[in-house]
This record gives structure tokens, C-alpha cells and sequence, in this order.
């Protein structure tokens, strides 16, 4: 009897196929000299085919991620964007006051990188966050640029 097999197209595609999987261009799979065992009550009955059998167009692609960008103001103390980058984008403190830095020295810096609504709820979280604290930071989100 044959296990049952649990893997992705994607998974499938980069064991087998000649070429790495591409997650950006969805493509046409053909695929050849499959053994094909069949398995019903009878576990010993197993045929063999060797002709083209199947194609199989993957659906996948990759999600698409997004940046949680912090933007430089003059009133939010320093102290407090390096805990927001600790506790809401799990960074520790060398690398969160190096993020700070530059947010603080270019304007503007990436904190996290995440699906649209991870990246959003985190956005989202931080803006309330601030504004609770009564500090004007801004944390917007945009699309990842490759
Ligand atoms: N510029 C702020 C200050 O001098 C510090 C700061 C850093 C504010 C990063 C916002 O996203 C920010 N207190």
C-alpha cells in the first residue's frame, strides 16, 4: 500500500523538477515516467506506467510581504522606540537602538518584515501604542520592494 503523501506542489516541484522552483512566475509542470501504484483491498497489486501522465499547473506564489516602517519625529523620546522595536518586533536592545539610530539619522527605517495583515495589526498596534503614551510616532506600512 502506498503511504499517504502530504507535501506541496512547491515541495514536489523542488525535489524533482530540474529547474528551482520559481515562486514569482507560476508555471506548467509536466511530469513523466511516473510509477503508478494502485492500492485498494488488494496491498500487492501495483502496476507500472511509463507514458506522460499528468500536468500540473502549480497555484501558488509567494505572499506578498510588507515593510512596518517607522517614520523620525522631533518629540518621541528615543527610549521609547527602542521598546517599541523590542517588544513589537522581538529586536534586542543593540539591535533596537541601531534601528532607532537610523530612523532618527535618515528619517525613515524598516522595523519588521511580514504578510499584509501581520504587518498592518503590528502597525496598527504600535500607532495605539504611542498615541496612548502621547507620542506622535508613526509606523506605516508598505509594500515589499525586491
Ligand atoms: N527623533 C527622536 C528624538 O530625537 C527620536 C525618534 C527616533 C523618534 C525614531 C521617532 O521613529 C523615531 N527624540
Amino acid at each position: 500500500m502506498i503511504p499517504p503523501v502530504a507535501f506541496s506542489v512547491a515541495d514536489w516541484f523542488t525535489q524533482y523538477a530540474d529547474e528551482p522552483f520559481d515562486w514569482h512566475h507560476p508555471c506548467t509542470l509536466t511530469v513523466r515516467n511516473v510509477d503508478v501504484a494502485m492500492s485498494g483491498h488488494d496491498h500487492d497489486h501495483q502496476e507500472q506506467h511509463e507514458t506522460d501522465v499528468a500536468t500540473a499547473t502549480p497555484e501558488l506564489a509567494r505572499p506578498p510581504f510588507y515593510v512596518v516602517v517607522l517614520f523620525n519625529d522631533d518629540y518621541t523620546p528615543m527610549e521609547f522606540v527602542i521598546l517599541v522595536l523590542q517588544q513589537y518586533f522581538g529586536l534586542d536592545l543593540d539591535r533596537a537602538t541601531e534601528v532607532m539610530l537610523s530612523v532618527h539619522y535618515e528619517g525613515k527605517g524598516v522595523a519588521g518584515m511580514y504578510p499584509r495583515d501581520i504587518a498592518e495589526t503590528k502597525a496598527q498596534q504600535v500607532n495605539r501604542h504611542a498615541r496612548a503614551e502621547g507620542h506622535p510616532l508613526l509606523c506605516q506600512i508598505e509594500p515589499q520592494s525586491i
